[in-house]
């Protein structure tokens, strides 16, 4: 198939490429090193530099990976992502180009303009560029699971039956997001839903929760290629980070009472998720949602694996609870639905304590880059 990877530099977007390029799709990555530029700002460097992207896919096509095309350029620009539809023609385009942290979207109003609109820009640019000149093109919009936030019911599937006086009608499940980033989330939700059921545009909304993990086949093949792994407060994910503090000796952050319940996937299901998506389009006129995760965990409970795979392995990992800098439920219900990419065929890579063990190692293997001023919260939702 011929794929357009929106964000195609990032975390996600660099190996779910090389992924697919893998499995002789067509692969053409757009991004204008927003996170980069993002990361550089506030201080927030990931632990292994990567080259840029011209260079990650000469250096992926010199060891015998398929070549991809590359366009440097702002997707939330749509004359310019309009050039690269039109040339290129996809029939998928997934969607990363989002600023994808939280802390940052609340670090202040710049933040959260660009966050506002870079996210909302990229979406309603993606949907104009799609119905004018490729309306058969699968939309693929990695979604987060924080857009339903932490209810006290269970969590469905992206929809919710509702009956309300003796009548039944399906509306989007709530939202209820708790930060600007998330909720920029939730308006692209309703975005694409207007536009699935005005124009018939096709989109898989992808519910993804936090993703851990250094590596993917394909970046295992040279260090060069392994995705930007971020370990700091505002761009680092919770388990990313409690790695790099048991390596470095600094107790894990547990934010607050440590209840806080997410539903964690590894980097590897990421692209498998994808993959099943791309595999499996939807019809004109439908938006499928789909919960991507793999397993919940509490905070606490992600922090005494860590701390016991860890002292297994010899570290002196310590867990130490602090202020929570966010606005979030510390204590609380959470029980989410995420059966649609099994039905799929997703077989999960379980976190289990030879797979912490591993990226320990990983970890431990770049110790001397990690730099220990960039792990404390610095910034604070009130
Ligand atoms: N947390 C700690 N200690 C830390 C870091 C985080 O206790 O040192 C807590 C947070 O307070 C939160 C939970 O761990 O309750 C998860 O935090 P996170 O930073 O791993 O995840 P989040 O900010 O929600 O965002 C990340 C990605 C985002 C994605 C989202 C999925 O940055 O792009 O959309 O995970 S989800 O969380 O399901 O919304």
């Amino acid at each position: 198939m011929k794929v357009l990877i929106l964000g195609g530099d990032g975390y996600l977007g660099w190996p779910t490429a090389m992924h697919l390029a893998g499995k002789n799709h067509e692969v053409f990555i757009m991004d204008n090193y927003l996170r980069r530029n993002m990361a550089l700002e506030t201080c927030s460097e990931a632990l292994i530099p990567a080259p840029n992207l011209h260079d990650r896919v000469n250096i992926f096509h010199s060891l015998g990976g398929k070549s991809m095309r590359v366009e440097i350029g702002d997707c939330s620009d749509y004359r310019v992502l309009e050039k690269v539809i039109c040339d290129f023609s996809p029939e998928v385009v997934i969607h990363y180009a989002e600023q994808p942290s939280a802390p940052y979207s609340m670090r202040g109003f710049d933040e959260a303009k660009r966050t506002f609109d870079n996210n909302l820009g990229t979406t309603f640019s993606l949907i104009w560029a799609v119905k004018e000149h490729v309306p058969d093109c699968h939309i693929i919009k990695l979604g987060t699971m924080g857009e339903y936030g932490t209810p006290n019911i269970d969590i469905e599937e992206g929809w919710l039956n509702v009956e309300h006086k003796g009548r039944k009608q399906k509306f989007l499940y709530p939202r209820q997001a708790g930060s600007l980033y998330h909720t920029t989330k939730v308006l692209d939700t309703d975005l694409l839903w207007f536009y699935v059921r005005v124009y018939g545009l096709r989109v898989t909304d992808l519910m993804q929760g936090p993703v851990y993990g250094l590596s993917t086949d394909e970046s295992e093949l040279d260090e060069r290629l392994l995705p930007n792994f971020h370990y700091d407060d505002i761009f680092g994910t919770v388990v990313n980070r409690f790695l790099v503090q048991a390596v470095a000796g600094i107790p894990l952050t547990v934010y607050g009472k440590g209840g806080q319940t997410r539903g964690y996937l590894n980097l590897r299901d990421t692209l498998q998720c994808v993959e099943l998506a791309m595999n499996n389009p939807v019809e004109h006129g439908e938006m499928r949602i789909l919960n991507q995760f793999a397993e919940q965990f509490s905070v606490n409970e992600l922090a005494d694996r860590v701390q016991r795979v860890g002292n297994g392995m010899g570290l002196n990992v310590k867990v130490k609870s602090i202020e929570n800098p966010r606005k979030e439920l510390e204590d609380h219900y959470y029980n989410a639905a995420h059966s649609g990419l099994l039905e799929l065929g997703l077989e999960p890579h379980l976190m289990t304590d030879d797979v912490l063990a591993v990226m320990l190692e990983q970890v431990i293997h770049h110790k001397t880059n990690i730099d220990v001023q960039k792990i404390m919260p610095r910034v604070k939702w009130k």
